[in-house]
């Protein structure tokens, strides 16, 4: 325990916590350092200290960080007498049963899952706002969303149930993923067209790969689901963007045919990327790339960005 006054640096190292996340907490949550002397940087006191590792370890275990401050702000005061630093009594409301498997994912994932269980929106958009601004849209994406969704489909797919689950997940994280692209909307001319596939309603990992182009300062125009070919060549040979992602996640849309479209289409794109589980490698025409993953979809969408707007320059 701290007989002094804390700097920001010295709470996070003790804490395990990176300096952003200590902001965000302040700036969120109203757990800031409490000592002002003027003309200096606030420094946390003990009682802060206190508060900061309750929030630290509810965090940690999964609870949602608006309601781990809550728990954080009504710890009493350590100096006073028999202080009893309290412990939430684990989440109210009903799970319907059975958990989301999320394999080796960490606590964020396991309490994400364990809100969606109860279906509990306001819970689920917290973590997600929260990971996205703490860690960024590719990290919420591959450590937090990817395990709960695989999850859900996965407990889907064995009992038939959750589909309310699903969905109501699904819109959250629509909702927080256009937050986050609203939050930082780039400049310049829209070079990157993101499609799903014919039919195909499946949207999420587009709209993680819009929220993550966003937060790289890349433009893009967003068509959304159910794309029919004739309706995707229109907008290429309308808007000439360097790069085209067609998402496609499972057989039934993955027409090749569609990405042969593209190729052929008069204002034929640089890069033409096959995204998603959906497409078989073995019937991609040449020329098409596949990314693995949403890492490599944000760098070759970047790239070919920087390629055309270099060759415009030269
Ligand atoms: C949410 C969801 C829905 C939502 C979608 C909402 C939305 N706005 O997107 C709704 C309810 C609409 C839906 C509908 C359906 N769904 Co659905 N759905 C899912 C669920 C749970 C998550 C989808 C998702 O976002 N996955 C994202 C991650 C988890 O997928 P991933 O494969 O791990 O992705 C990785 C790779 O693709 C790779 N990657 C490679 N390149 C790139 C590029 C980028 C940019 C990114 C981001 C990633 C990437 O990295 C990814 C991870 O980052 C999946 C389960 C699952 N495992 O995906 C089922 C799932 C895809 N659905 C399924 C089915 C059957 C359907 C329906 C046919 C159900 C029905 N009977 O109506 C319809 C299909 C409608 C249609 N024609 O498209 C099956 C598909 C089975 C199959 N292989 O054919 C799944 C697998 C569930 C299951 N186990 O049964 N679904």
């Amino acid at each position: 325990m701290v007989d002094e006054a804390l700097s920001a640096g010295a709470v996070a190292r003790r804490l395990g916590v990176a300096v952003t996340t200590l902001r965000t907490w302040h700036q969120r949550y109203g757990l800031g350092p409490s000592e002002h002397i003027p003309g200096h940087h606030r420094r946390y006191t003990r009682t802060d200290l206190v508060r900061l590792e309750i929030m630290r370890r509810l965090t940690a275990e999964g609870v949602s960080p608006a309601e781990a401050a809550r728990w954080a702000r009504q710890a009493p005061d350590p100096m006073a007498n028999g202080t009893v630093i309290p412990t939430p009594i684990h989440p109210t409301g009903r799970d319907g049963g059975g958990t989301i498997p999320v394999g080796r994912a960490g606590p964020a994932a396991r309490g994400l899952a364990r809100a969606a269980m109860r279906l509990d929106a306001a819970a689920i958009s917290e973590t997600i706002a929260h990971a996205l601004a703490a860690g960024g849209v590719v990290a919420t994406w591959d450590a937090l969303l990817r395990p709960v969704l695989a999850g859900i489909g996965e407990r889907h797919a064995a009992t038939a149930g959750l589909i309310e689950v699903e969905h109501l997940v699904s819109r959250c994280v629509s909702e927080a993923l256009a937050a986050a692209s609203r939050a930082k909307v780039p400049t310049g001319p829209a070079r990157i067209l993101l499609s799903c596939a014919d039919e195909e309603q499946h949207t999420l990992p587009l709209e993680a790969l819009a929220a993550a182009l966003a937060e790289a300062g890349v433009s893009y125009r967003m068509l959304g689901a159910r794309v029919p070919v004739a309706a995707l060549v229109e907008a290429v040979n309308r808007t000439g963007p360097a790069a085209v992602v067609l998402w496609s996640h499972t057989r039934a849309t993955a027409d090749p045919a569609q990405l042969s479209a593209l190729l052929a289409a008069p204002r034929r794109p640089l890069l033409v990327l096959a995204a998603g589980p959906g497409w078989r490698a073995d019937t991609l025409p040449a020329g098409v790339v596949r990314p693995v993953d949403l890492a490599e979809a944000v760098s070759l969408s970047t790239a070919v960005r920087d390629a055309l707007d270099q060759s415009r320059r030269d």
